[in-house]
């Protein structure tokens, strides 16, 4: 008998076995806290697992992650040590998230709000707008998510520059790398996206010295912040602070230090903040489910796992 157990307290788990269960109709599926006999539990899918329990299991094979960000799993500071960790690298959610990002970028380029405000004020106001050319686009983090927004921000003709730890290859698109790389890939960004994952790296990254070194010779004079990687990339009271200085011209967040976002946080009602409730991505269950069978299908045929985390650089 072989067990296929969710560890998610924060998601609703009963839902996500029962697609699970299509996908794989001959495999018991539980729901954590019932774990039924742990020595049956062979795959675990996790988000936020509690201290202990995947540690628990003693025959575990494989722990997946049901999103692209592994931080919820590693978070765990018992951990299994050498239990391989496979997260989402699905082409629905890659489209998504371009989706979301090259919606952002025109948001503020297209100056869209300034629109809505006049249509409800109905005010005729034809003001110019700029060229994609005039508008340079800086991506941090060029992985699966970053390269493909990268790419297609490219093809509707934004300048754009990628940033990463390691050198890349992305057509159109002028890749930066390393720390030493940083500072010349910020000096000439006027809209700075970030799709990094959160690792104690780029824990704090998103702080006001480095909206500093940002370029402020764009058409809006000031740059703009896009963050759909996670939230403990971004000093938020340092977006706020530099916001209201006009450091910043204006930002959009998809993601926070602590979700769901507070009532009380001034990000709500700031006139120069996009904000979305971590949707930037959604995981489509079904496709998700799918892959995840798939991938065991594979492993227990004697194939590789594919999309293993890498858990010394914590992505
Ligand atoms: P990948 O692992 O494919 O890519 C991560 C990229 O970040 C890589 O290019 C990597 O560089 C780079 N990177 C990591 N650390 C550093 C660093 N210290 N300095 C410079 N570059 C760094 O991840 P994905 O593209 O699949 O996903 C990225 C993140 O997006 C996820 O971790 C998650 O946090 C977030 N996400 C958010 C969603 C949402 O709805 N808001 C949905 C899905 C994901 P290198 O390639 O050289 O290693
Ligand atoms: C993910 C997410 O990591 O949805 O997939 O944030």
């Amino acid at each position: 008998m072989s067990t296929f157990l969710f560890v998610t307290p924060t998601w609703d788990g009963q839902a996500w076995a029962q697609h699970m269960q299509g996908a794989m109709p001959q495999r018991t599926m539980r729901v954590w806290p019932d774990m039924g006999d742990v020595a049956d539990v062979h795959y675990v899918a996790a988000w936020l697992p509690p201290a202990n329990v995947l540690r628990s299991l003693p025959n575990l094979k494989v722990i997946f992650s049901l999103g692209a960000g592994v931080d919820a799993i590693l978070s765990d500071p018992t951990l299994p040590e050498n239990t391989p960790i496979v997260r989402v690298n699905d082409p629905d959610l890659t489209m998504r998230m371009s989706e979301h990002i090259v919606l952002q970028v025109l948001m503020h380029h297209r100056q869209q709000r300034r629109l809505d405000a006049n249509q409800k004020a109905k005010i005729w106001d034809n003001f110019p707008q700029h060229a994609a050319s005039a508008l340079r686009v800086g991506v941090m983090g060029l992985g699966v998510l970053g390269a493909d927004a990268a790419r297609k921000l490219s093809v509707m003709g934004f300048p754009t520059a990628g940033w990463s730890r390691t050198r890349k290859t992305v057509e159109g698109v002028h890749c930066y790398a390393g720390a030493t790389e940083l500072d010349a890939f910020l000096a000439r960004t006027d809209v700075l996206i970030s799709l990094l994952p959160a690792t104690l790296e780029t824990d704090g990254i998103l702080n006001r010295g480095l909206f500093q070194k940002l370029a402020r010779s764009g058409p809006f004079g000031a740059p703009i912040l896009i963050n759909a990687g996670r939230g403990r990339q971004q000093v938020e009271a340092d977006i706020v602070a530099a916001l209201d200085a006009g450091e910043l011209y204006a930002a959009s967040l998809d993601v926070f230090q602590k979700e769901p976002l507070a009532p009380s946080s001034p990000f709500w009602s700031h006139g120069k903040v996009i904000l979305t409730p971590h949707s930037a991505a959604d995981s489509d269950t079904a496709t998700i489910c799918a892959y995840v069978a798939q991938q065991i299908e594979r492993f227990e045929r004697g194939g590789d796992l594919q999309n293993v985390v890498d858990r010394r650089q914590g992505y």
